[in-house]
């Protein structure tokens, strides 16, 4: 006989955060059987060591995500809207129902297998936010095949890096985006990528406008194809630890690496902390603004909301198009309940001023989130305030793509519970935060500032990087053995809530995206006239961070600090994307670097922020007068 374990009722937070990690098992076990629809049922709930770097949730079930996210609900509701497409011209949204999208699913499904597309197999998404993005990415869970969808404003390079770092032989792709107003020739970019990719043996091409681009022996026009395809299309039996994606993120060294979710535990964190922080309801029009192309797309406008049975919002604009009224038009044409967006976009529309929030009726909001860099206090107190008029919870959301799902965020259908401006406070269930000194002695004591870890598994981590599971285990599993190392500092309050504070690698975060400064240097050092340079992260008003480049010119290079700056930023964007272009180029004579050759970031850090008072410990700095060269160029830049 089973042990039976008394659940928690649903309003008892408390309860359910210290079931679920104190009894993980019958907590875990039971949301995967009561929220998702399993083809055989699994096992056991989990076998996970973090020291060995063994992650597995759900053992010996199977299921298929395509039929948890779309067929139970046919079967439930066929004609509830699953998608509103908020196409880039305000007042054309597209409604997509539950039927339609599994109609869509199939048929696409359906062309993929016939292109030969098989399970396991990897297919690139090169996409703007659409139905057939959305489509595309169900159709490879429902064949079982990986989806790798890669940010539609990557360059070409970036998207040959990750088509062939992926294997991929299939890309899916639209001939153009509409994005503010612009045209963007996405099949263009696609053309230019796949020149690079030997490997890549078919293109589909969606048609998101009426223009014809030119189309190559492997093109093949996907509207087309599927017109002639069933609207049936088996769904694959997949183990819960198969792949079900792969997306790519920056480190502090190296390429951008492709981290592996599988299909259950992923599922069921998505659907559950999208039920739970955002206190989703069946009628509720959810809308997270974010782009597919990122991991809040895949579980926030996706997965989350899908398995769950909601309405999604698809964003295809921008907060400014056509004016900083935007999103809150949106909100009031949708009646949009949950609003999820980022802070460097509230830091932007703050700065518009009031009127284009009150112009707009907001009631239907019921909760206010952000997610992808610390909320400063201001960006926090407006958005509660002047958007939310005070009545909506803000949930700051602390996760990443690495995490699967939100991880430390306040929990509006928690009763009673306190929110502070700019904090991420508590918890979700299942994660157990641990905060680390640098010799790896875990803090126990509130008020205190540390690494952020994280000391148990949960169902929606990553499981590895693609065919990289030593750089897995270095990056986030050896450095403090035992625990699931996040890159981020944290302060814990007196009161025990969790405040995140930045990163603590060579990561920045320009307006919520992840950028390695390594991968800049290694485009910088590519220019013909630099000797060697050092990229930092700096604190920029609307961004959050902005790129900082120092340069030491080769030798009778002819180059000034005005042609080098516009070079340097058309070759970044060119190489990685438009928002990596660093907003100063600073030309130096040398580096200030340690005895042993080290390139002293932290003093470079201290003089961008204006803090050249404070540059602390001097004593094996090799070269004083580097420094103060670097103060005074930066006095005429700035
Ligand atoms: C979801 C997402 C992850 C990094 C993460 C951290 C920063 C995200 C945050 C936050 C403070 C928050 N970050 N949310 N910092 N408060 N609410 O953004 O994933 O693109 O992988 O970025 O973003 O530094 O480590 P990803």
């Amino acid at each position: 006989m089973p042990e039976v374990i008394a659940f928690p009722g649903p309003n008892d937070h408390q309860g359910l955060y210290k079931m679920s990690v104190q009894q993980g098992d019958a907590f875990w076990g039971a949301l995967g059987r009561s929220r998702l629809t399993w083809i055989t049922p699994f096992h056991s709930v989990q076998d996970c060591d973090l020291r060995q770097g063994r992650v597995s949730w759900f053992l010996g079930g199977k299921l298929n995500v395509a039929v948890n996210c779309l067929d139970r609900h046919v079967h439930a509701a066929p004609d509830k809207v699953a998608l509103i497409w908020e196409k880039d011209e305000p007042g054309e949204e597209v409604r997509v129902t539950y039927r339609e999208l599994l109609e869509l699913t199939c048929r696409l499904g359906n062309t993929l297998k016939r292109q030969g597309v098989k399970r396991g197999d990897r297919v690139t998404i090169y996409m703007p936010p659409c139905p057939l993005a959305v489509a595309s990415m169900l159709a490879c869970a429902r064949i079982g095949a990986v989806h790798a969808v890669v940010f539609a404003g990557f360059s070409a390079e970036s998207l040959a890096d990750r088509i062939r770092d992926a294997q991929s032989e299939t890309v899916i792709t639209v001939n153009q985006g509409l994005r503010g107003g612009k045209v963007i020739e996405l099949k263009k970019t696609v053309d230019q990528a796949v020149k690079q990719c030997p490997g890549v043996k078919r293109v589909l091409v969606s048609m998101r406008t009426d223009s014809k681009v030119p189309m190559t022996a492997l093109d093949v026009p996907l509207e087309e194809e599927m017109m002639k395809e069933d609207v049936c299309c088996e769904p694959a039996a997949m183990d819960s630890e198969d792949m079900l994606f792969l997306l790519y993120t920056s480190g502090s060294t190296g390429k951008p690496k492709g981290l592996v979710h599988s299909q259950a535990g992923y599922l069921l964190f998505a659907a559950l902390t999208h039920k739970y922080v955002f206190d989703y309801q069946d009628r509720d029009i959810f809308g997270c603004v974010a782009d597919i192309g990122w991991i809040t797309g895949h579980t926030y406008v996706v997965y989350g909301p899908l398995c769950n049975g909601g309405t999604t919002v698809l964003f295809e604009s921008t907060p400014v198009h056509p004016n900083p009224g935007r999103y809150w038009e949106t909100v009031e044409r949708l009646k949009i309940n949950q609003f999820y967006g980022a802070p460097t976009a509230i830091r932007l529309l703050l700065r518009y001023g009031d009127e284009w929030v009150k112009k707009y009726d907001r009631s239907s909001l019921k909760v206010l989130g952000s997610v992808g860099e610390p909320i400063n206090k201001e960006a926090w107190e407006w958005y509660f305030r002047v958007v939310g008029e005070t009545r909506c919870p803000v949930v700051d959301t602390w996760w990443q793509t690495e995490t699967g799902g939100i991880c430390i965020s306040p929990r509006p259908s928690n009763p009673g519970a306190e929110i502070l401006p700019g904090m991420a406070m508590r918890p979700f269930f299942g994660i157990s935060p641990s905060l680390m000194d640098d010799k790896g002695n875990v803090l126990l004591e509130n008020n205190i500032s540390g690494a952020l870890c994280i000391s148990q598994a949960w169902p929606g981590m990553a499981r590895t990087i693609y065919n990289d599971h030593k750089r897995f285990l270095e990056t986030y599993l050896t450095p403090y053995p035992g625990f699931f190392f996040t890159g981020d500092g944290v302060y814990r309050t007196t009161e025990g809530y969790y405040q995140l504070t930045g990163r603590l690698d060579d990561i920045i975060n320009i307006s919520g995206h992840r950028l390695g400064t390594a991968e800049v240097e290694d485009v910088v050092n590519h220019h013909i006239a630099v000797a060697e340079s050092a990229v930092i992260g700096y604190p920029h008003e609307i961004k959050g961070e902005g790129a900082y480049v120092f340069v030491v010119l080769k030798k009778d290079s002819g180059y000034t600090q005005e042609t080098l700056t516009a070079e340097l930023r058309e070759l970044i964007s060119k190489k990685i994307a438009k928002y990596a272009a660093p907003e100063y180029v600073q030309v130096t004579h040398r580096l200030p670097k340690t005895r042993s050759g080290k390139i002293m970031r932290r003093v470079l850090r201290k003089i961008v922020e204006d803090k050249a008072s404070e540059l602390g410990d001097l004593t094996t700095l090799d070269d004083h007068e580097a420094v103060q060269q670097i103060i005074d160029g930066r006095k005429r830049l700035v």
